[in-house]
């Protein structure tokens, strides 16, 4: 039997559909970078699944109960409540959102000089890692670097030999801790198996070393383990989280992806020293806390959501739908990511503009193109949002994505068909479609806020004119 949506609309919010023309000029208004149009003129809005979520009815009466005392509100007793029920851990310090989070335990956690290992690099992780002083090495498997591995079932794992290596090489002093995403954004949203996490756990216990979870899209990670993992099955998805985090020491949580709420973020540990330091430092960047940043209906809402995304027909229907956008596009021949992941279709940006280099932003031009041809917002993950390095180098990944990121219980199937069109129609003509340069590179996480221009169309030069077609010949220097 097909099944639906696991709930029923009972607000909606109109959508507008621009012209061509408008959003040819919205682009080139917007430096082409999608972060930085009006959402106003995004027709279907992919950019990313943060904040982004529809709230439930329970939510929204959730928070007319909010506890906006200055101090020891009870809406921080709520959340406190929900994390040590579902999550298993003891203690809980908010912030108000997942960099947040990132920001106080990269703080305690690293001294200067150290190491930090992780699943794939995550944007604003890293820089926190970075300013912390720490440097991030990368010990995902290898198969998580290329698209095409659709037979590997838990592509975000981590290789224990890469880290076995790491310890050895640094010593286990040196390494401030692991950060085990789940999933993992950057790889595609790729899910870490049980067996994986336990045996990092067991790795990390045998050095000395903690074991840190950015357990950002805990729950669709749960979802991958339940289809997936052998003897999962017939687990609830809460007990399997349960279970993944029993793990580890602690996590880092940004509430805008799986605790289905549009703002919020904490910190939950087992360690009351790192509590203690954790509450020192989060008065100082984010509020008291008992609500770090956060008002205590945002802390209502979260406490709520995060059981709700636990939810196992709600997951099935989750993961379901980025699948039902996925196939639809691997079906036509447009090149994505496989498996597909937990919350969002990758489009493979380099299979898909093979005429580009990497240096010609082909991510970001895709993205830019598929916002002019339809109105659908989507992201760069690729070289523009890997940055440069300590040098001043670009970083070129290996992966060069456009992220079509789907948010949690806001768009249908229907949407999912459109979305499908319209990157099917770009797919037939993309051999016009050209590369970007920049005009303003901004310092730190310059995806967000950086302006290109397309690079002019290629012309000949006079003497190769007659034997070129106009267009054949690269005479930029
Ligand atoms: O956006 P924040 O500060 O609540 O959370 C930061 C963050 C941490 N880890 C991971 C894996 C993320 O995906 C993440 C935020 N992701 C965003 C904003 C995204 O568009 O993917």
């Amino acid at each position: 039997m097909r099944t639906a949506e696991p709930y029923r609309i009972k607000m909606v919010e109109p959508l507008t559909m621009t012209t061509r023309a408008e959003r040819e000029k919205a682009i080139a208004d917007a430096g082409y970078n999608t972060f930085l149009l009006k959402s106003s003129v995004c027709y279907i809005d992919l950019l990313t699944d943060s904040g982004t979520n529809a709230m439930s009815d329970r939510q929204w009466s959730a928070l007319m109960m909010g506890d906006e005392a200055y101090a020891g509100a009870r809406s921080f007793d709520h959340l406190l409540e929900a994390v040590q029920e579902a999550y298993g851990l003891p203690y809980v310090v908010p912030t108000h959102q997942g960099r947040g989070a990132e920001h106080l335990i990269s703080k305690i956690l690293i001294k200067p000089g150290q190491y930090v290992a992780g699943n794939m690099y995550f944007t604003t992780t890293r820089v926190h890692q970075e300013l912390a002083g720490a440097t991030f090495v990368d010990v995902i498997r290898d198969e998580a670097h290329d698209p095409t591995r659709a037979d590997i079932p838990f592509k975000g794992n981590i290789d224990l030999d890469k880290l076995q290596a790491l310890i050895d090489d640094k010593g286990a002093e040196n390494i401030a801790y692991v950060n085990l995403a789940v999933t993992v954004n950057m790889a595609g949203g790729q899910p870490v198996s049980m067996a994986n996490i336990k045996a990092v756990s067991e790795l990390c216990k045998r050095n000395g070393i903690i074991l840190w979870s950015d357990a950002t899209r805990l729950a669709e990670n749960s979802w991958f383990i339940k289809e997936r993992e052998e003897g999962y099955a017939d687990t609830p998805c809460a007990e399997i989280v349960k279970e993944m985090l029993s793990y580890v020491d602690g996590l880092t949580m940004s509430g805008k992806k799986d605790a289905l709420v549009n703002i919020g973020g904490f910190l939950a540990m087992r360690s009351e020293a790192i509590l203690e330091e954790a509450r020192g430092l989060v008065v100082v960047y984010e509020g008291m806390p008992t609500y770090g940043g956060l008002s205590g209906r945002d802390l209502e809402a979260m406490a709520v959501g995060l059981r709700e995304a636990l939810d196992d027909a709600y997951l099935e229907h989750r993961i379901g739908q980025v699948r039902y956008l996925g196939d639809q596009l691997k079906a036509a021949g447009v090149p994505i990511v496989e498996p597909v992941g937990g919350h969002a279709v990758f489009i493979d940006a380099r299979a898909f503009l093979p005429h580009l280099s990497q240096d010609d932003f082909p991510a970001q031009a895709l993205a830019a193109e598929l916002f002019v041809e339809s109105g659908v917002r989507s992201m760069e993950r690729g070289i523009v949002s890997a940055g440069r390095d300590a040098d001043g180098n670009n970083r070129h990944p290996a992966l060069e994505l456009v992220r079509l990121t789907i948010p949690r219980r806001v768009y249908t199937n229907a949407h999912m068909d459109v979305v499908a069109d319209a990157v099917i129609e770009l797919w037939k003509n993309r051999d016009a479609i050209r590369g970007l340069r920049f005009v303003h590179e901004a310092p730190t996480l310059r995806f967000f806020t950086s302006r290109f221009e397309p690079i002019p169309a290629r012309s000949p030069l006079p003497e190769q004119a007659e034997e070129h077609p106009v267009g054949a010949v690269d005479v930029r220097p």
